[in-house]
């Protein structure tokens, strides 16, 4: 079977960054694209928002990210309504980043996205401040993942080639 642990797993409530992200972290064009399904890619697995904003789903995502080599648990700085369940990072057996995403938000709240963050359960010392928009942080994280999934970014060859 093939395995995720070469995938980034993406989750957060609706329209927090996540697709936009992966878009940066990949050097494509930013295109606004509602995330329908869950979405595998080479490097990602990216998750539709409704797996957190909607509590009935939230099995789901546990489901989706459990293998991946990395899971970003991401929060837009100018939220402040968190919906993401409380601990919802310790279900991961594995390494956890939390993201504080849109921090070029005239109106971004750092100190509460990173209670919020903290309150599902990452630790406060693997939280990042990034912006998709102005790419702050962006190239730090890049390097982070990196260190993380040893094969982010790379291309494989073909899809039996997966371990
Ligand atoms: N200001 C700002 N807006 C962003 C940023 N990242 C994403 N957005 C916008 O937020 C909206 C939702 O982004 P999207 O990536 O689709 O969110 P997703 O639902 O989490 O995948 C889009 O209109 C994006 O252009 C960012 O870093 N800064
Ligand atoms: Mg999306």
């Amino acid at each position: 079977m093939a395995s995720n642990k070469n995938r980034v797993a993406l989750v957060g409530k609706i329209g927090c960054g996540k697709t936009t992200l992966k878009q940066k972290l990949s050097n494509e064009n930013i295109k606004y694209k509602k995330t329908q399904a869950i979405d595998y890619t080479e490097s990602f697995i990216d998750t539709p928002g409704e797996f957190i904003d909607l509590p009935f789903f939230c099995r789901n995502a546990i489901n989706v990210v459990c293998d991946a080599g990395l899971l970003l648990v991401c929060i837009a700085a100018d939220d402040d309504q968190n919906k993401i369940p409380p601990n919802f990072a310790c279900t991961f057996n594995g390494p956890v980043l939390g993201l504080i995403t849109k921090a070029d938000k005239e109106d971004a709240n750092i100190a509460r996205a990173q209670r919020a963050l903290q309150f599902a359960g990452v630790n406060k010392k693997k939280i990042r401040v990034v912006s998709a928009y102005t790419g702050e942080g962006i190239e730090s994280l890049d390097q982070e993942i990196r260190k993380i999934v040893t094969r982010f970014g790379e291309k494989e060859k073909s899809p039996n080639a997966r371990k």
